[in-house]
């Protein structure tokens, strides 16, 4: 199987993040990839296709923003990472607001994740990767991998949050619509709901999301990933959330797999896209599934006996030690 990667991908590397009130060192570090690539023998290059694959997912003003934010941020005189603190929850409306604070708010749904003078050049790194595993299956390869660090699916169009800032998911779903398929599939098992991925196409019928992952009345990212979201208008029913307990060993999530799997042959999908996330891992920090090793390749299995072109997608994933063996476990399922 074809692997891409881009060196790129490695400078985004916060300091500290805000957890539970404090802060702790980031958890989605640079070493992630650099362990999984050591298990999975390394990766290709990307080749740059370019802002426009991403502009077909994300806002044009949200792309400028990360951009330019660390450089306004470090222009009001403030010398670490940017985190935002005030949030237009309360009279949303479209202000054209201009301190570097109003925007962060603006742009940003939770506070965990900040950003860097690298963190473009990371993410933009990390949706190449997604476009050339997609275009390496959109080329006849049965399934690719892309070690996509930063992560993608909390991310929505003009909103970043949850480690993520592209989400590289719905960039490689979108390019397989505009090569042509029709109907597309995203399996999310990463451990937490994908928001990101859900919100961009909730109004759409041409992309299927299917989510197994931990309840959000007990988890990240809480306002999201209930059984009762199912899409609207003309993405109704083409939205569907498997919530899980804390404790959720393989045989549960496999049958939760199982349920989406086939909610995805019904909807005659003919691409597919595996948010793949290693946080369902029994070991891993801040999560609570137990899922081991082998499971893995027992649910790629499982993924692969769709027979569908199928572009895989890193997400999330925090055990440093055990994240290579994970990754390689599920790959070989494929
Ligand atoms: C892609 C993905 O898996 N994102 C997960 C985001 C979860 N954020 C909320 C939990 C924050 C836990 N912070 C742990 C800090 C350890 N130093
Ligand atoms: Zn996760």
């Amino acid at each position: 199987m074809r692997r891409f990667f881009s060196p790129d991908q490695l400078r985004h590397a916060p300091a500290q993040e805000l957890h539970n009130g404090a802060f702790t060192a980031y958890a989605e570090k640079p070493a992630r990839a650099a362990m999984i690539l050591a298990a999975i023998g390394g990766a290709e290059e990307p080749e740059d296709r370019g802002e426009a694959p991403i502009r077909a997912v994300h806002d044009a003003d949200y792309l400028q923003f990360l951009q330019d934010a660390p450089a306004a941020w470090a222009a009001a005189g403030r010398p670490g990472d940017a985190l935002p603190y005030a949030f237009p929850i309360v009279g949303r409306r479209p202000l054209r607001l201009d301190r570097i604070d109003a925007l962060m708010g603006r742009y940003a749904f939770d506070a965990t994740t900040p950003l860097t003078p690298k963190t473009w050049a990371s993410a933009y790194g990390s949706a190449q990767s997604a476009l050339a595993a997609t275009h390496a299956v959109l080329a006849g390869d049965r399934t690719a991998f892309a070690l996509c660090r930063p992560p993608g699916h909390h991310a929505g169009a003009d909103y970043f949050g949850g480690y993520c800032h592209l989400n590289v998911a719905a960039i490689a779903a979108q390019a397989a619509r505009d090569a042509g398929h029709e109907r597309v599939a995203i399996l999310d098992i990463d451990y937490h709901h994908g928001n990101g991925t859900q919100d961009i196409f909730w109004q759409r019928s041409d992309v299927f999301y299917a989510s197994v992952h931990a309840d959000p009345a007990t988890d990240y990212p809480f306002y999201w990933g209930h059984a009762d979201e199912i899409g609207e208008g003309a993405g109704e029913g083409a939205t569907l959330n498997l919530p899980l307990p804390h404790g959720t060993k393989a045989d549960a999530f496999r049958a939760a797999q199982a349920i989406a799997l086939d909610a995805i042959a019904r909807f005659r999908a003919t691409f597919l896209v595996v948010s793949y996330g290693a946080d369902t891992w029994e070991g891993d920090p801040i999560s609570k599934f137990a899922l081991t090793t082998p499971d893995y390749a027992v649910l790629a299995r499982d993924i692969a006996s769709l027979g569908l072109p199928t572009a895989i997608v890193m997400e999330g994933g925090y055990a440093i030690d055990a994240l290579g063996a994970n990754v390689a476990s599920f790959l070989s399922g494929f």
